[in-house]
């Protein structure tokens, strides 16, 4: 038609200029319409952009397979890595897709074609939000970069229909809605009804004989089948295509048609209710444990079906289980998947007649584990009495396993009752609990910690017992963030100085960003940097002042604390230091002050009291200063709701100032502080988990470091009354305290915040009042500092230059080397 004509031209125009091939726009332009009109049954004309959105998924993810199936060409990889994480939380797909297949601007062209706008589709997108935190979006970090760095790997999850909650503020306080990804399906995914497996719970073991041998089998009470949905992951310039299989929970018997014929309509699907809710949504808790027996039925669930899945792979392609170790290495992200070790024993031995021995040495030489934190209350046990109700056939081979564990000590004469409580899978110290921590180290070849001094606490603390049996066995695998998404998806304008200062091979090799050093001091170059910058930040204050009416001034210096809000992160020290910095400024107004904002974002765990009323604290806050005359805009607050993926995307290129003050010892690693690093983001932070390594990269010079360092932690909490004393020295923090404990925030509920105050002064085990002089201090060289800005952006452009290390590709190659022995082209 005419039509199509005109758009060809105009096409063919916009290549020319844009220097890329009209053919190819043109073609995807067809796939585009042809997915939204065969696959989705919309016309152009009545579609709307989430409609647009599903047709480009549609029509990108062809390309995915056209690149999954020239790439693999059929042959069976050497060896493979299965990553088992009860999270992953990847977020978008669309920007990680064009990106890595080179299509974005190809997209962009041929959706303009079309009468729509890339950025508006790529909104209409809802984030796959399946994981609390650092550790599921680690997970999504770590698939990205083995399929980038051509590891054949495959993720096993859970798929849940509904992933983390969405946050709102009703009068500051935190509220929860159910969060519906799937509501209009996902493009992304393939369904994999083929690959279906029975998951057994409850019931009973039986035994029979088998020459001189008993044999035990598991006679469960109850089955779900588990069912297979793959989402691939496309690597850098399209070059290998891995898979994600997450597993969603199907009843056996969708009906039970007897009950149904006998008029109990209801009745008849109640089993079908109860089996499905296993993947139903998230646990939403970060770094705490939910005892509840739903979570224990999660973890069997993905965890069974994952190594059932693998098995049934290994005997098509070798034909034979002893080899499993040669060709598959199973990764376990915490302890949520730790039943593998017991599942894989079941299977080899039950199914497959395996002796104990040589399933232990299959099992030993198959899996790794890795630890993400040392906090008790995150430490899986399971009751000795829920296991054996739910899994009865495992309790028993984790008992013969801990036998041959306690006798192996016995054998070296280590009888001493504290020994071998100490090293003992059960815990028998107030009931008897099964330590899934110590049973999936007994069962790896490796064990990691994911920051230096993470996994240095791991060998001194949690598990220095087991350490000393076998010293060999903890490692360090320091954590990383792919590039892709957190420097060229998320800041396509810094990617763009980057290329044109360094060149292209920035795009493949990180390590030429340290380049931009030598421009560091280069008055022009600073600008530039600058103005990126400025640009993200204008950007970011658009999204302010739609989600919280707040407007803030793009010349401020932004502050950001986005992360879980939990105790140990020290939420609350900013805050305290927000008031104490609102109280100085009201004293003495005409001082030259430092604007700033102060931006936090995070999710509290609906069932946290204390971190709900931090939120609520930091919306009390915010409404008391944010309009206070004598302030004038000097200092803000805002608390942006829902934080996520695609929302951290928005704040990580606009922020100045990275807050990562958790109390040292505590926070095994952060990945958030290296992404704001990345983006030029200046650290304030304790020599805390990664940020220690965070600072031999950029240089002490470039970051700004205060508190007790972990020792320091240690001695500190064993004096008497640490806190008290701390706010007896210190005027500051006692005035800020006072405020916020009598009401000053809060005039419509004085009390409100009167047992968060008193909770410091007389406990504070999070050492908030020992921390806060020397963060108060660091605070105002940061304000000097940011009036200084040449030697503000030098440090800035130094930062960015000098993180290439954080790469999770560094982490994936590390991981390849030392702990799957997989070999990386
Ligand atoms: C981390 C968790 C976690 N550590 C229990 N532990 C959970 C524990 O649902 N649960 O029961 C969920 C999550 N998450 C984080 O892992 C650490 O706190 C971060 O410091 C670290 O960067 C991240 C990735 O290693």
């Amino acid at each position: 038609s005419a039509k199509f004509a005109k758009e060809s031209a105009a096409t063919r125009a916009l290549a020319k200029e844009k220097l890329f091939n009209g053919d190819a726009v043109i073609e995807l332009r067809e796939a585009i319409r042809a997915k939204l009109v065969y696959a989705l049954g919309k016309t152009p004309e009545s579609a709307r952009d989430r409609d647009w959105f599903a047709a480009t998924a549609l029509a990108l993810r062809d390309r995915i397979v056209d690149a999954c199936h020239e790439g693999s060409s059929g042959r069976v990889p050497e060896k493979r890595v299965y990553y088992l994480s009860l999270e992953f939380l990847i977020g978008r797909l669309m920007s990680d897709a064009m990106n890595n297949l080179r299509l974005v601007e190809v997209t962009r062209a041929a959706l303009k074609d079309l009468g729509v706008e890339l950025s508006e589709v790529e909104e209409a997108e809802p984030d796959a939000a399946l994981g609390n935190g650092g550790l599921g979006r680690l997970a999504a970090c770590f698939m990205e970069s083995m399929a980038s760095l051509s590891i054949p790997a495959i993720g096993y999850g859970i798929r849940y229909d509904h992933g983390i909650f969405r946050q709102s503020m009703e009068d500051g306080w935190q509220r929860e809605a159910p969060e519906t990804w799937l509501a209009e399906g996902n493009p992304w995914e393939f369904p994999r009804p083929e690959s279906t497996y029975r998951i057994g719970f409850g019931g009973h073991v039986t035994m029979s004989a088998n020459g001189d041998q008993i044999r035990r089998h598991w006679q469960p009470a109850e089955t779900v089948n588990a069912v297979a949905y793959d989402i691939p992951v496309v690597g850098w310039r399209g070059r290998h295509v891995n898979q994600l299989r997450l597993w969603k929970a199907e009843a056996d018997a969708p009906v039970e048609l007897a009950r149904f014929n006998h008029g109990d309509h209801v009745g008849a699907v109640a089993g079908r209710a109860r089996a499905e809710s296993i993947s139903r949504v998230l646990y939403p808790s970060d770094s705490s444990a939910e005892g509840q027996e739903l979570r224990l039925r999660q973890e069997y669930f993905f965890t069974s079906a994952s190594l059932q899945d693998l098995v049934r792979r290994h005997l098509n392609e070798r034909g034979d289980l002893r080899s499993l170790p040669d060709h598959a290495a199973i990764q376990l992200n915490d302890t949520h998947p730790a039943i593998a070790v017991p599942e894989l024993m079941r299977i080899l031995m039950e199914e497959h007649d395996f002796t104990y021995e040589d399933a232990w040495h299959i099992t030993t030489n198959t899996l790794g584990y890795t630890n993400h934190t040392l906090l008790p209350e995150a430490l899986e046990t399971w009751p000795v009495e829920l296991m054996e109700r739910l899994l009865p056939r495992h309790m028993q081979i984790i008992y013969l396993i801990n036998w041959m564990h306690l006798e192996e000590q016995a054998k070296q004469g280590k009888t001493d009752a504290a020994h071998v409580a100490a090293v003992s899978l059960i815990d028998e110290s107030h009931g008897k609990r099964v330590r899934m921590g110590h049973l999936a180290f007994h069962g790896s070849r490796r064990v990691n910690g994911v920051s230096a001094l993470h996994s240095d606490l791991l060998k001194t603390t949690l598990f220095k017992p087991l350490h000393e049996l076998e010293p060999e066995k903890i490692v360090n695998k320091t954590n990383g963030i792919t590039f892709r998404r957190w420097l060229h998806n998320a800041n396509p304008e810094l990617t763009q100085l980057a290329v044109e200062t360094v060149g292209e091979g920035v795009l493949d090799d990180p390590g030429l960003l340290i380049g931009l050093a030598d421009h560091a001091d280069d008055p022009d170059f600073r600008k530039r940097y600058a103005a990126v910058r400025r640009a993200r930040k204008r950007r970011l204050a658009q999204v302010i002042v739609e989600r919280t009416g707040i407007a803030v001034d793009p010349a401020a210096l932004f502050d950001v604390q986005i992360k879980r809000i939990h105790e140990y992160k020290r939420q609350l020290l900013n805050l305290v230091e927000t008031v104490a910095l609102y109280q100085a400024i009201k004293e003495a107004p005409h001082k030259d002050w430092t604007p700033r904002v102060k931006i936090f974002g995070g999710k509290a765990a609906p069932s946290y009291v204390q971190a709900k009323l931090i939120i609520k604290l930091a919306n009390d806050i915010a409404r008391t200063i944010n309009d206070d005359p004598d302030i004038a805009g000097r200092l803000k607050l805002v608390f942006l709701p829902n934080y996520s993926v695609s929302l951290a995307e928005a704040i990580i290129p606009a922020a100045d100032l990275s807050e990562q003050i958790s109390t040292a010892g505590m926070e095994a690693s952060g990945t958030g502080n290296m992404k704001l690093a990345l983006n030029g983001a200046l650290t304030v932070g304790t020599l805390d988990g990664a940020n220690i390594e965070i600072r031999d990269h950029v240089g002490a010079d470039n970051i700004f470091i205060f508190g007790l360092d972990a020792a320091g932690v240690q001695e500190r909490v064993a004096e008497p009354a640490y806190a008290q004393r701390a706010i007896a020295a210190s005027p500051r923090l006692a005035a800020a305290l006072d405020a916020i404990g009598s009401g000053v925030f809060s005039p419509d509920e004085r009390g409100r915040y009167g047992s968060l105050v008193d909770g410091l002064r007389y406990h504070d085990p999070y050492l908030l009042t020992v921390d806060f002089d020397d963060y108060w201090r660091v605070q105002r060289e940061i304000d000097a500092a940011w009036k200084r800005p040449a030697t503000w952006w030098r440090a800035a452009i130094l930062n960015t230059a000098r993180m290439a290390w954080f790469s999770s590709d560094r982490s994936m190659r590390e991981y390849a080397a030392e702990i799957w022995r997989v070999k990386v082209a």
